[in-house]
């Protein structure tokens, strides 16, 4: 049934997105929503993290939390994680203090049951994520146009590491044997996940999102030739068939950012393959980066002003990656004031 949404207010990032002229850059911040707002504390108390993300009550109060407390914010972004997707995947995944996403069962060998129990599970990705689609048109309800929504995944090779190393990681040792001593085994998983992704992307335009960001979180584990392998042709394949599912189910397109943390080196790709924004991360030299774009994309990056040549296209304002649970709420508004106040002509 088609969404009565308010119309949208503010639409500086749907339109840097798409290229256009803006006021100023539009401004979001990855994990805005999170540990470092008390009032995130609050509302999440004893809860569960993953029973946030169900209660689209909760999650969407969770997402609008920076929108209520920062003016500057541009876009709201859903309050759920990218490891939703291995759950729907039929793996367990519990949030535990202090230690972070944790599989009860990551994946051991393809010969071992669970990989080809995962692999040839059909998933129901319209029902397994129902909860995130509720989420999603609650929240939209309730910004009542005054900034869009993101909606996100994470990408194939970053869900792939976490399936495989059954967590968080600092050597990602079982997933780099897996890529070289499972080529085959490990393509299959991944072909797997994309094609999830992009009904998973789907149906949160379908629910209300007005831009979706893939986080390829961990690019940066793999070289340049196993970047172009194992993760480039998935981020390819989920900004081709993506817009044309849209099309199928008779929604409109809506602008793709792909931020593949760590592949300074595939930058030029990036803007190749089909997305309108690539997100930067702190490894980039802004203005190096502004030139290898040359105008094809929008661009998302840390300490920019300056780099970006302070102009009014072509690039979002953001951190070079999520926030930190340790960064006082007012000093990140000192950080939005600093952007607004240098950005001001
Ligand atoms: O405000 C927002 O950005 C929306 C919410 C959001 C997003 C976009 C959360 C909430 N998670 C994510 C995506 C996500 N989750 C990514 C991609 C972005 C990135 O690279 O930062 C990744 C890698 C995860 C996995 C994850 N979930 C981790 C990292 C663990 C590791 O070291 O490998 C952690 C700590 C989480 C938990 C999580 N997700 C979100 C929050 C608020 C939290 C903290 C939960 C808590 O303890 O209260």
């Amino acid at each position: 049934m088609p969404h009565n949404f308010a119309p949208l207010k503010n639409d500086r990032l749907l339109k840097a997105a798409r290229g256009e002229v803006v006021d100023r850059p539009p401004i979001w911040v990855m994990r805005q929503a999170g540990r470092y707002l008390p009032e995130y504390h609050e509302v999440k108390g004893k809860l569960d993290f993953f029973e946030c993300c169900r209660k689209p009550e909760i999650a969407s109060n969770l997402t609008l939390q920076p929108i209520d407390r920062y003016e500057a914010i541009d876009a709201a972004i859903i309050f759920s994680d990218i490891l939703v997707i291995p759950q729907a995947m039929g793996m367990e995944v519990k949030m535990v203090d202090g230690q972070g996403p944790t599989f009860s069962e990551p994946l051991r060998s393809p010969t071992d049951g669970q990989y080809q129990m995962v692999l040839d599970k059909a998933v129901n990705v319209e029902a397994e994520l129902d909860y995130v689609y509720q989420a999603i048109t609650l929240t939209r309800q309730k910004l009542a146009g005054r900034v869009p929504l993101i909606g996100f995944c994470g990408a194939p090779w970053t869900l792939l590491c976490y399936m495989i190393e059954g967590g968080g990681s600092k050597i990602f040792k079982e997933v780099k044997t897996w890529i070289y001593r499972y080529p085959e085994e490990s393509q299959a998983l991944l072909k797997k996940i994309a094609s999830i992704c992009v009904e998973y992307l789907a149906q949160q335009v379908v629910a209300g999102a007005q831009l979706v960001q893939v986080f390829d979180s961990w690019a940066g584990e793999l070289s340049p030739s196993t970047f172009k392998e194992f993760a480039l042709p998935h981020l390819k394949y989920i900004a081709k068939i993506l817009p044309r599912r849209l099309e199928e189910l008779g929604e409109n397109i809506v602008p793709m950012t792909v931020f593949a943390k760590g592949a300074w080196y595939a930058l030029d790709e990036l803007c190749e393959i089909g997305y309108q924004v690539v997100g930067l991360d702190w490894l980039h030299c802004p203005a190096e980066a502004f030139r290898t774009a040359r105008g094809r994309v929008t661009l998302q990056v840390e300490e920019m002003v300056h780099g970006f040549g302070g102009g009014k296209q072509g690039w979002i304002v953001n951190l070079g990656h999520g926030i930190t649970p340790f960064v006082k709420p007012d000093d990140l508004k000192f950080f939005f004031d600093e952007i607004l106040r240098c950005t001001k002509q």
